[in-house]
């Protein structure tokens, strides 16, 4: 590979968002670009990484890019489509095929026992879902999905709903996502995000990537990357594929970035086996531990552990009883190389670890995560300019969503300042996370679905399963900017209801509204939309959610809705009282920048029962693969968000034209008899409740590639039907969706 091949962005880059924008037609899509991610434009709806705010500096990539002109498509999915399309030719389609019909434009119903979906005014489908609520014989037979691009408003409004409504069952994508982040911090620090910010990155003098993909997934991560590496700062990539995009960037919007040879990111690659992250810090630490002998004193910040740290020894004596063969198997990395990261940890001043779904979708996700805070808390790696942990969030609101209260287990604090706010009492009891939600759907105990976006049969584990569950809820409630598997599979009875995407003009009673979202580093900021709506019919989620309420609870509710949806000053009046660190939002949210949540770890304040923060003892997970078997991880292309695929390429990896593949090791291919290209079926197997259960998929093309050996990776989510729905972590419940037990055969 030349330089250019291996370098990410540059000028290829430049010409894919042009290419994308003219697919979505020039005068929708160019004149959204140019606000994306602007002080008074629109939020990419894109990931959750923040927009350096520089003004005048166009701040989007090309995969924010993508996403932008999939939203401003000129294409419609209207009344005429669903006359053409019935439900079984749209059961047929692929996840891609359903996604470039465009743009939903009007609510649409279909009856039980229909095979088409048609029209229905929007009060008909309000009043139609009012009456499905009432006829449950409780509020916690209706489950609310949640998606991460909702607004804070429309997020509090929906959480508000469901509450008022009776239940907490508010499962959301961050079960999926960043579940075993959110609760592996938790408990040692006292709340569940991340702690540093974009100036953080100016001064770390060493920055881990473990388990994550930024090239493709955060692409704008890249250039804060450049920049700490052009300064000098060391980059480590822990990863059991050498993703192109950590290895070289070039700047695709700055003209060195397009036409010279770019900047070397991750100097250190770092191949583990899938699963070995545990046992790979363990080493480190254990490493670090005789570093710590042989010079008292100048490795470990005793200081700080003395001071704001509880669980030391008990750390120490667990990594010093833990064997160096069974770290070196379980990580697949030689006791060397942990001794060489742990001299790097010890020899920086200020240390960030950024991580994403590589360490949280393992059965193991939390003790990864708990890991990880492990190491940074033993150099004082915590509320210092330069050093922290930075779980680098998903969708673009995921992290605002759970701080507006979609959460199936608030806190109690949280519930109180509802009640004392609102004046109903909310439901103290937790409610259903994804995969209890798919059980309770499953078995009847649920029997209602609402999602506020996203794709929950595509999403979710166990495919087969999952639209068995979803097939069974009475009444399917979708909110929706463009088609998918889930509106085509759930319910007897199914409602679509076209929302406003992120990028358009949102007009209510009191005038322009705009909304608001947190970023990754805590920052909440305004969002506009400036195009047209795709089409007149297109309501607002905040505005879907007061109609259904209204409909719903009809005059028993405490709460304004119409008043609310009429006018967000009055929804940020609502979350300034409740939600701690939004006081004054409506002011704070109008200077430039928006304002930063508290987060009381950058403080070295903790809010655990100790008051310190608490190392943790994690115990070595041992993936047990039988002979003849390999763990499969399944990931995400650069022409992908999530299910909404692209095309059928992945251009860092150079894999074109093709997603029914199979990555893996040359040697294991050999092993097992199968030949480079050739087509096999994959079988996963998971002991479940009655013996051995195994789900296969079949005819995905093997292909060889630079992995661990014993280690394969398919396609998220077409690989979705292998992942078992009874392996999830311990804890978080995050589907293992990145270590899931296969075998293979030649194609049948
Ligand atoms: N363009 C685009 N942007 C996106 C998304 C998208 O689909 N497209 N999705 C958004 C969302 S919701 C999320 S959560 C993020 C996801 O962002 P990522 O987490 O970067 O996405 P994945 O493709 O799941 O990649 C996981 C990485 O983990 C590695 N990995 C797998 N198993 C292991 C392991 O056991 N240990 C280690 N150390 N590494 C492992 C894989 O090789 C891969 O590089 O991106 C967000 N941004
Ligand atoms: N095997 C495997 N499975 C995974 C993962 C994996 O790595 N491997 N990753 C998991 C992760 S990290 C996540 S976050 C989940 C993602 O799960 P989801 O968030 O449920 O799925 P998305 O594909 O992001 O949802 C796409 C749909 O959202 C709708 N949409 C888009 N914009 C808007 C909007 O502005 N408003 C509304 N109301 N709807 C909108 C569109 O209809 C679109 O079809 O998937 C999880 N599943
Ligand atoms: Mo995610």
């Amino acid at each position: 590979m030349n330089s250019d091949d291996e370098a990410a962005g540059g000028l290829e880059a430049v010409l894919r968002t042009a290419k994308h924008a003219l697919a979505a037609g020039l005068t929708r899509s160019l004149p959204a670009l140019r606000v994306v991610n602007q002080p008074d434009g629109f939020d990419c709806p894109g990931c959750a990484w923040p927009e350096a705010r520089e003004h005048g500096a166009i701040e989007f990539c090309e995969n924010g890019a993508k996403a932008v002109s999939h939203e401003a498509t000129r294409k419609r999915v209207d009344r005429a489509f669903f006359l053409r399309q019935t439900l079984a030719a749209l059961r047929a389609q692929s996840h891609r095929e359903l996604e470039a019909h465009g743009r939903l434009t009007e609510p649409m119903i279909r009856r039980p026992g229909e095979s088409r979906f048609v029209p229905i005014a929007w009060p008909l489908a309000f009043q139609r879902i009012g009456e499905g609520l009432r006829s449950l014989r409780s509020a916690n037979e209706a489950v609310f999905y949640t998606s991460g691009r909702t607004s804070n408003e429309a997020a509090f409004l929906y959480q508000l709903f469901a509450r008022e409504l009776g239940t907490n069952n508010l499962p959301d994508c961050s079960n999926l996502c960043h579940e075993s982040s959110g609760t592996g911090l938790g408990e040692m620090i006292g709340i569940g995000k991340g702690t540093v910010s974009l100036a953080d990155f100016e001064q770390a003098d060493l920055i881990f990537v473990l388990g994550q993909n930024p090239g493709s997934n955060h692409p704008r991560m890249l250039t804060t990357l450049a920049a700490a590496a052009q300064r000098g700062c060391h980059i480590v990539s822990i990863n059991p594929l050498r993703e192109r995009g950590l290895v070289r960037f070039k700047h695709p919007q700055q003209l060195s970035g397009i036409f010279g040879s770019g900047t070397k990111l991750a100097e250190r690659f770092v191949q583990l086996r899938v699963g070995g992250d545990v046992a790979l810090l363990k080493g480190v630490m254990k490493e670090l531990l005789a570093l710590e002998d042989a010079r008292p004193g100048a490795v470990l910040d005793s200081a700080f552990l003395a001071e704001y740290t509880l669980g030391f020894e008990a750390l120490r004596a667990s990594l010093e009883a833990q064997a160096w063969d069974e770290l070196e198997r379980e990580a697949g990395v030689a006791r060397a190389v942990m001794r060489e990261l742990a001299e790097l940890y010890a020899a920086s001043e200020r240390t960030i670890a950024c991580w994403a779904m590589g360490l949280t979708q393992h059965r193991h996700g939390v003790a990864n995560v708990q890991e990880v805070m492990n190491l940074l808390l033993l150099r004082g790696n915590l509320g210092k300019p330069g050093a922290g942990p930075c779980p680098v969030r998903g969708h673009s609101n995921v992290q605002g969503d759970r701080t507006m209260g979609i959460w199936e287990r608030p806190g109690a604090a949280f519930l109180d300042a509802l009640e004392r706010e609102l004046g109903f009492a909310p439901p103290r009891a937790p409610g259903f996370s994804v995969i209890e939600a798919i059980h309770a759907l499953h078995d009847g105990r649920a029997r209602f679905f609402m999602a506020m976006g996203g794709n929950f049969a595509a999403a979710s584990p166990d495919t087969a399963f999952t639209e068995q569950a979803l097939a069974r809820a009475e009444l399917a409630v979708h909110v929706a900017t463009t088609l998918n598997r889930t509106h085509v599979v759930a319910g007897r009875e199914a409602i679509l209801l076209p929302c406003l995407s992120r990028s358009e003009r949102d007009v209510q009673h009191a005038g322009p509204q705009f909304v608001t979202v947190e970023d990754s580093m805590a920052t909440v900021h305004r969002s506009q939309g400036r195009l047209a709506p795709a089409s007149e019919q297109l309501m607002s989620e905040a505005a879907i959610v007061a109609g259904i309420a209204r409909s719903a609870l009809r005059g028993k509710t405490a709460v304004p809705w119409e008043l609310l949806a009429n006018d967000y000053d009055e929804i940020r009046e609502l979350i300034a009282r409740v939600v701690p660190g939004c006081e004054d939002m409506n002011v704070r949210v109008r200077e430039p920048g928006g304002f930063v949540l508290p987060r009381p770890p950058a403080e070295r304040r903790f809010t655990t029962p100790s008051g310190k923060a608490e190392l943790r003892v994690v115990p070595l997970p041992k993936l047990e693969v039988p002979e003849g078997r390999l763990i499969l991880m399944t990931i995400r292309s650069h022409d992908q968000f999530n299910t909404t695929v692209y095309s059928d390429d992945d251009r860092y990896r150079g894999i074109t034209g093709d997603r029914r593949v199979l990555l893996a090791n040359a040697e294991d291919l050999a092993a097992l008899g199968i030949a480079a290209q050739q087509r096999v079926d994959v079988t996963s197997h998971w002991a479940g409740a009655n013996g051995e259960e195994r789900r296969t998929l079949r005819g995905l093309r093997a292909l060889v590639y630079e992995l661990p050996r014993g280690c394969v990776a398919a396609y998220f989510p077409e690989a979705n039907p292998l992942v078992p729905i009874g392996q999830f972590a311990d804890k978080s419940l995050t589907p293992a969706f990145k270590s899931i037990v296969v075998s293979l055969a030649p194609a049948s």
